[in-house]
């Protein structure tokens, strides 16, 4: 438990009207400061109507007194050390709902000793007791931020603890080498290495392997936490600003045979398959004098470039002219691993017959019209934002933690390249460092005492 902790208390549910509402305490103060604002609700005990919490984990009712009036009745419950949330004591009041009451709980609380406790303390509590590591208190944060099922579920494997056992026996595959290359490091002298360079490339690439899919689950996860992006692209009037009406099913974008109509970026969430999606329509693609537009098509090449899902819309019923195709190819020229060609208006003759397109790439017919293969494009759209991982396996992170895991995956990279040209051990065992370093960061653990462990512990007793 943390030395000296300060007992800290807040409204844990949202402000407003309500069926109840819950102040929560945490800090060795805590059950004794509730006692002193609550008397026990017993109607045959008048003369010694002083409330005491029987056993932990029991809600008990109790009347709860503001400035020694009665005030209401409360339902009331107490965590004992370290079985609670944040490893603490802790003390729950569940109130009638309703701002007012609450914040002269929460009040009264405070005047008897407890202090409001800052955003996030709760959680950041029950990482410094070990209750949870960093990556779980985040999780803590995707749970409560979560606006789709998907991310919602994704959060919850983090905070069961998913993230953190993948992590760490990838942290101790690193260890294990590290250990090996250091050991070599303070014996030179004529000694065997403790590995030779073929079993380090092979046990770096059995340890990349398994962080490359480490990452796509983090990956995946990432766009179910944040939304992904899908942009509607292409030349003017070929259906883009219908496809997003037709995709929200309302009329949210105006919709016209004038090409140019659309100027800004149109940018509404959709829930596809428990999936938040962020669908942005944009201005048609073209040469124009029209300042307005010119800003409008800047934005939508921007949107393009940023886009988690990139669909390149064209009219099937029209011949491409010369300018379409040029435009068709400039985006042929982006990295295809997320584009799709959706020929629109299939509902009339097609025209669009043989694009001569490379082979890989996705190309489907709809009508935003009708309505025809909507719901195809649905699925090709989340296929391709999960598409290394699956919905399953995703893991709510942070763009920081997802950081944190690529530059681990850099440095067993150069850690490949340091062998092949020879570069020793010293600059190896530096790569090794780096690359454990920035897994123990997505954990929240600092200490070099885990390396130490694991160098000792191979010695023989006595050495
Ligand atoms: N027949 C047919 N017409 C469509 C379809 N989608 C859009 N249109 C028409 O094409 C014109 C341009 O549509 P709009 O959505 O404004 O295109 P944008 O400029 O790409 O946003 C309008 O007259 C629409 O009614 C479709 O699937 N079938
Ligand atoms: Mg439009």
């Amino acid at each position: 438990m943390l030395a000296d902790a300060d007992t800290i208390a807040a409204i844990s549910t949202a402000q407003g009207e309500a069926g109840i509402a819950i102040i929560r305490m945490s800090g060795p103060a805590s059950v004794s400061i509730a006692e002193k604002i609550l008397k026990s609700s017993s109607k045959n005990n008048n003369l010694n109507n002083n409330f005491k919490f029987k056993s932990p984990r029991v809600m008990s009712l109790a009347v709860l007194y503001l400035n020694n009036a009665p005030a209401d009745y409360v339902l009331s419950v107490y965590f004992k050390a370290p079985s609670s949330f944040t490893g603490e004591d802790m003390v729950e009041l569940h109130t009638h709902g309703g701002s007012l009451i609450a914040k002269l709980c929460l009040e009264e609380l405070l005047k008897h000793g407890a202090r409001l406790a800052e955003p996030g303390e709760f959680t950041k509590r029950a990482f410094l007791n070990n209750k949870i590591d960093l990556s779980q208190a985040e999780s803590v944060l995707g749970i409560i931020k979560a606006r789709s099922e998907e991310a919602l579920k994704s959060a919850a494997r983090v905070l069961s603890g998913e993230l953190s056992n993948k992590i760490l026996e990838i942290r101790d595959e690193i260890l294990n080498i590290q250990g090996s290359i250091e050991i070599g490091l303070d014996f030179p002298e004529g000694e065997e290495p403790l590995i030779n360079n073929f079993e380090l490339l092979e046990q770096v690439n059995k340890i990349i392997l398994n962080l490359n899919n480490l990452i796509a689950d983090c990956k995946t996860g990432f766009l179910l936490r944040e939304g992904a992006g899908v942009v509607i692209a292409g030349r003017p009037n070929v259906g883009k600003s219908s496809l997003l009406n037709a995709l929200l099913n309302k009329r949210r974008a105006i919709v016209t045979d004038i090409p140019g109509t659309t100027r800004d970026i149109i940018e509404e969430a959709i829930i596809i398959d428990g999936v938040y999606v962020r669908l942005i329509d944009t201005a048609g693609l073209r040469e124009t004098d029209n300042i307005i537009e010119a800003d409008g098509i800047n934005l939508a090449r921007e949107a393009l470039n940023n886009a988690d899902v990139k669909l390149w819309l064209m009219d099937a019923s029209k011949e491409p002219d010369a300018q379409d195709l040029l435009y068709l190819q400039k985006f042929l020229d982006l990295n295809l691993d997320n584009c799709v060609i959706v020929l629109n208006k299939s509902d009339l003759e097609p025209k669009v017959l043989n694009l001569n397109l490379n082979k890989d790439l996705r190309i489907i017919n709809i009508s935003a019209k009708t309505g025809y293969n909507l719901d195809k494009l649905k699925n090709l759209i989340i296929n391709l934002i999960v598409k290394d991982g699956s919905l399953n396996s995703g893991l709510n992170v942070s763009s920081k933690q997802l950081e944190e895991l690529k530059s681990c995956e850099n440095n067993l990279a150069e850690i490949k390249e340091a062998v092949v040209i020879n570069a020793g051990e010293v600059i190896i065992a530096d790569l090794l460092n780096s690359a454990r370093l920035s897994l123990e960061r997505v954990l929240g653990i600092e200490s070099s005492e885990v390396l130490l462990n694991s160098i000792f512990s191979r010695f023989c007793v006595g050495k």
